[in-house]
């Protein structure tokens, strides 16, 4: 099934993109809760964390190696940042396409709500 980060990846809705490759694309969240907030996702349409498989390792890897690039990148690598996936219905999921948040440029807080 397509989501709106499918209709992303094949440009058919527009997004302020800031970092691609041939298996990751990463931009900016339209509802940004951090003066950066990247989000980073694999091409592959993964619907959730949930669904994983092993022969996707590399990929999960790539996203994670996406993130640190981004937050160099924009300045943050030192300061901090923090990677957030939401799995399902209690972490308030609501884009059935694996995603990573990248949220820094701001003193976050711990325990997240
Ligand atoms: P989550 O709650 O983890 O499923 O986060 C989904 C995020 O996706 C949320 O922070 C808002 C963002 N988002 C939803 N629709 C769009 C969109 O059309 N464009 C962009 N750039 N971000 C979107």
């Amino acid at each position: 099934m397509d989501t709106i980060f499918g209709k992303i990846i094949k440009r058919e809705i527009p997004a302020d993109i800031v970092y691609e490759d041939s298996d990751v694309l990463a931009f900016r969240d339209i509802d940004p809760k951090a003066p950066i907030h990247i989000l980073i996702i694999p091409k592959k349409p993964i619907p959730t964390i949930n669904d994983i498989e092993i022969e996707d390792a590399e990929l999960i890897g790539k996203i994670v190696i996406a993130a640190k690039k981004i937050a160099k990148e924009m300045g943050i690598d030192q300061s901090g940042y923090r990677l957030v996936m939401n799995c399902n219905k209690d972490a308030g999921q609501t884009v059935f396409h694996l995603h990573c948040h990248l949220l820094g440029g701001r003193q976050l807080l711990w325990p997240p709500g």
